[in-house]
């Protein structure tokens, strides 16, 4: 049973992260979805929601469940029995920001990390994007999975109350 662990700080999960899951999922039999915290970036919903509105989008992928990590990626990583972490790219720009820390992970626990090509069809798709547009009122609908557009709106509402 191979196992592979898709990071990422799912604030929202998005179509983009939702296509290299899907492909994550069609490559090992067990595909766990570790919803972790950057350090670089102020998240708009708390850890709970991100989980949970990942949970709701991943339910139809058979092998997917989603977690929290709640520390180091590479602890996590040994903990659950990955033999691999899985990462989307969407330009060279994601190229450059992601090898440094499959570097330092497979560092601190030799786990290898696999890059995946998303659809190009999704590569302006990002969550900090979307969380713009949506600030400014802007559509957000058709770039993530059903319920999160909403659930970003509250949150906006509520941060600016
Ligand atoms: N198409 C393809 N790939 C996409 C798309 C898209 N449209 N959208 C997102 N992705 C990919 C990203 O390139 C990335 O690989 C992944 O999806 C997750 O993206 P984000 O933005 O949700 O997550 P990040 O980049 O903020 O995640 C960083 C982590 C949270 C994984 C990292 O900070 C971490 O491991 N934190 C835990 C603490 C730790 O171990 N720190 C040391 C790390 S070396």
């Amino acid at each position: 049973m191979t196992i592979a662990v898709c990071p990422g700080s799912f604030d929202p999960i998005t179509l983009g992260h939702v296509d290299v899951v899907r492909r994550a999922a069609s490559m090992f039999d067990e595909v766990v979805v570790g919803v972790a915290r950057n350090s670089a970036k102020t998240a708009l919903l708390t850890s709970d929601e991100r989980v949970a509105l990942a949970r709701k989008a991943l339910a139809d992928l058979p092998g997917v469940r989603v977690e929290a990590v709640d520390g180091l990626l590479a602890d996590f990583v040994r903990r659950v029995g990955a033999a691999a972490v899985v990462k989307g790219l969407r330009s060279g720009a994601d190229f450059d920001a992601e090898l440094p820390m499959a570097l330092m992970n497979r560092h601190l626990s030799t786990v290898e990390t696999v890059f995946v090509v998303g659809d190009p069809a999704l590569a302006h798709v990002a969550s900090s994007l979307v969380k713009d547009v949506a600030r400014y009122g802007g559509p957000i609908d058709d770039l993530v999975p059903a319920g999160v557009a909403e659930a970003v709106r509250d949150a906006l509402a509520r941060a600016t109350t």
